[in-house]
């Protein structure tokens, strides 16, 4: 889900690529500060990932480096919630501690994902059901779907079909 520009490859022209979606939705113009902001978040977010995954040291992560990646976190049950969270803060256009629907839907128009499924899984996220997602229903949510061997779990429907 992450290879947006689907060469194969998760560079941080992918990621730049999530921000310029984003700015488009949230009708900012992107030389605004807030858009650069942004930017200058991914950049930083996208050198952390690249230390952890990138394990050859080509400046992109592949396909196999990033599922070797996600193999070590199941063997490991530790979770990426660094990433999880600054997604979530990046989703959170009005910082207020939770993500409405259509924050949670920005990130399936960002990634190009139909939206379809959206009513559906973020009613299945939002746990206590109160409209609104926390960060900790979604990183619960998604310790499911990296953990489970559940085939139903929720976190396995976060994205809808999920791929990288
Ligand atoms: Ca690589
Ligand atoms: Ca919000
Ligand atoms: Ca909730």
């Amino acid at each position: 889900m992450y290879d947006v520009n689907n060469n194969g490859t998760l560079q941080l022209d992918d990621l730049e690529i999530v921000v310029y979606n984003l700015a488009t939705i949230r009708s900012w113009n992107v030389s605004s500060g807030k858009c650069k902001i942004l930017l200058e978040k991914f950049a930083y977010e996208w050198m952390r990932l690249k230390g952890q995954i990138d394990v050859d040291r080509d400046g992109k992560i592949s396909l196999d480096e990033w599922l070797a990646y996600h193999e070590k976190i199941l063997v490991e049950q530790r979770q990426n919630t660094t990433w999880v969270s600054f997604i979530f803060d990046a989703l959170n256009e009005d910082m207020n501690g939770h993500l409405c629907k259509k924050e949670w839907q920005d990130l399936f128009k960002a990634h190009h994902i139909p939206t379809v499924y959206v009513d559906e899984i973020f009613a299945k996220l939002d746990a206590d059901g109160n409209g609104y997602l926390s960060k900790e229903e979604v990183i619960e949510r998604l310790n499911e779907f990296y953990f489970s061997n559940d085939p139903t779990a929720i976190g396995n429907c976060m994205f809808g079909a999920y791929t990288w």
